[in-house]
């Protein structure tokens, strides 16, 4: 049976903070840090469950709270094969992190163990790691405490990024098989990408020297990492200048940088000029707080001009590896459907031109429901706006590319390139350092610059507004979250505001990681969008 007596005296140890009520959601759980150990503490006895449930194999956790402010933190479990948490065992976490004596808690354990038939014997294996948060050491404590509790054997990955985090989980499970993913350290994960890296610009960088890319690193661990990752990439293949690097001084992390705020802001990392002398055509690219999203950018103007900022979102960057990927598949000769898979804040501009090339899907947000939907192509491309996201290769995809006889030498190049990019690609989840390496590959492969990439479509305006309300779970959605189902009648009056508008979109739905309700506006006339999203959010209220 379950250890009750030291589940009671963790318990003690972790008192659960009486009136908060937790939610196991799309990012795991994530609120202010100081208030997460009880939490840390429980979901760790169901990640030891859950490594049992899968026969011993490693199941990962993470403590971040990726782009939100520095006192955030959360933990989010990571599956067997590199993924998100089975969501049927999301349910179990919510109650469990909500229970509220010791007894409680060992009822919702064993209910979970009797309906997945949990034998108690076999062994179970968790890593776990952290972002630079300063409450990430005491949360890391519980986490370990909880593991012990269930007698689990553990491995404590350190200070890691998100991407890598899963990448432990799926090279530790995969080491010493024929699927090996790669060695199962932080080393290997560089080796890994950079190896793939240079054998996809081997013969194409010095020929056309592309600029400097100035990379903004939220303060955050992305930060230590590209560091690290850089030491096995000569400068001439990648020349890089890092910038909000301090992950030491407190206050600074995401703070006025990193991508969310570049995307959400639609501008530069503030006090970008005291940093950089800008070149024109000069690259940026914003890493998120754990390095999981990234966005690129550049000035099409002088700075500071109006409308010199353009935005290289997560649409653009998932058009530019559709497009890419889809074209070498021609070029190689092979059938295999490649797709594409957005949320419903896809710029109504991306979602155009990829239809022109590819199948699309459009699913929730929430990287599970991207993830799974991308696994039904043979390569899927999943991407948010906000810039999360990677592409999938499917098995048979990746047999394709090593068994197929080229009928050319332009062939067998791409079938190289393919099986290049399989290995590049982070495929557990969307990963900073993975993906921009993809995007530095295609735009040298294309011999493109910003404006190139910029130009295969002109995006929307847009305007992403958040809305607080009394009560957001009364929000409830269909058709991919671009209906409202309840409050009843309120749908109706969003479609008559929208209606007055020319070629518009709006959607509202509740937020699956923060206490809020957003809506998002879209028009064709950029001087219609302010009143579109505020009339919307106006009967939001
Ligand atoms: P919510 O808070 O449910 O909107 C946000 C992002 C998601 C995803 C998650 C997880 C937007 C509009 N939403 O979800 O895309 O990244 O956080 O971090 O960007
Ligand atoms: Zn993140």
């Amino acid at each position: 049976g379950l250890p009750v007596q030291i589940i009671e005296e963790g318990v003690k140890e972790y008192p659960k903070p009486e009136n908060i009520t937790f939610t196991y959601g799309t990012a795991g759980v994530r609120t202010k840090g100081a208030v997460l150990e009880s939490v840390c503490y429980r979901i760790a006895l169901i990640s030891a469950l859950r490594s049992k449930r899968l026969g011993g194999k490693t199941v990962g956790l993470m403590v971040t709270a990726s782009h939100n402010p520095e006192e955030d933190n959360g933990l989010k479990a990571v599956d067997s094969r590199g993924e998100m948490l089975e969501a049927s065992w999301e349910a179990y976490c919510t109650q469990a992190v909500n229970a509220s004596t010791a007894q409680e808690l060992v009822s919702v354990l064993e209910n979970l163990i009797s309906a997945n038939k949990i034998n108690l014997s076999t062994p179970a294996s968790v890593v776990y790691a952290h972002d630079t948060r300063p409450t990430s050491t005491m949360l890391i404590k519980a986490v370990a405490a909880g593991l012990a509790t269930m007698g689990a054997h553990i491995t404590d990955a350190g200070l890691k990024t998100t991407p890598q985090l899963h990448y432990l989980v799926k090279a530790l499970n995969t080491q010493g098989t024929e699927d090996a993913y790669g060695e199962p350290t932080e080393e290997g994960y560089y080796k890994k990408l950079s190896s793939a890296y240079l054998k996809l610009v081997a013969d194409k960088t010095s020929a056309t020297a592309t600029p400097p890319l100035i990379v903004d690193c939220a303060n955050g661990v992305g930060a230590p990492a590209l560091l690290s990752l850089l030491k096995h990439i000569p400068e001439k293949h990648l020349t890089i200048k890092a910038m909000r690097t301090d992950t030491k001084t407190p206050g600074v992390l995401n703070n006025g940088c990193g991508a969310d705020y570049v995307k959400s802001n639609q501008r530069l990392p503030a006090g970008y000029e005291k940093d950089i002398s800008y070149v024109p055509g000069q690259w940026m690219c914003s890493f998120d707080g754990d390095a999981d999203r990234i966005v690129y950018y550049y000035l099409r103007g002088p700075p500071g001009q109006k409308d010199s900022f353009r935005l290289l979102d997560g649409d653009k960057i998932a058009s530019l590896a559709a497009d890419y990927i889809s074209e070498l598949v021609k070029k190689a000769g092979i059938e295999l459907q490649v797709g594409c898979v957005q949320t419903a804040y896809a710029n109504g501009s991306s979602t155009k031109y990829l239809k022109q090339r590819v199948p699309v899907t459009c699913t929730p947000t929430g990287v599970k429901y991207l993830h799974h939907a991308a696994e039904r192509y043979d390569i899927g491309v999943y991407f948010e706006a906000n810039g999360h996201g990677t592409v999938l290769f499917s098995t048979s995809a990746q047999r394709a590319f090593k068994e197929t006889s080229p009928a050319s030498p332009a062939a067998e190049d791409a079938l190289h390139q393919l099986t290049a990019l399989a290995e590049l690609i982070n495929q557990t989840v969307g990963d900073a350092l993975s993906d921009m390496l993809l995007v530095e590959v295609i735009l040298r492969a294309r011999q493109w610059g910003p404006e190139a990439w910029d130009g295969a479509y002109e995006d929307l305006p847009n305007k992403l507004l958040k809305v607080n309300v009394k009560d957001r779970f009364i929000f409830k959605t269909e058709d991919a979250e671009r209906r409202l189902v309840s409050p009843p009648g309120l749908q109706e009056k969003i479609d008559e505001v929208v209606g007055k508008y020319k070629d518009a979109r709006s959607f509202v739905r509740p937020s699956g990681t923060e206490d809020c309700v957003r809506v998002y506006a879209e028009t064709s006339l950029a001087g219609e969008l302010d009143s579109l999203a505020k009339a919307v959010a106006k009967l939001v209220q």
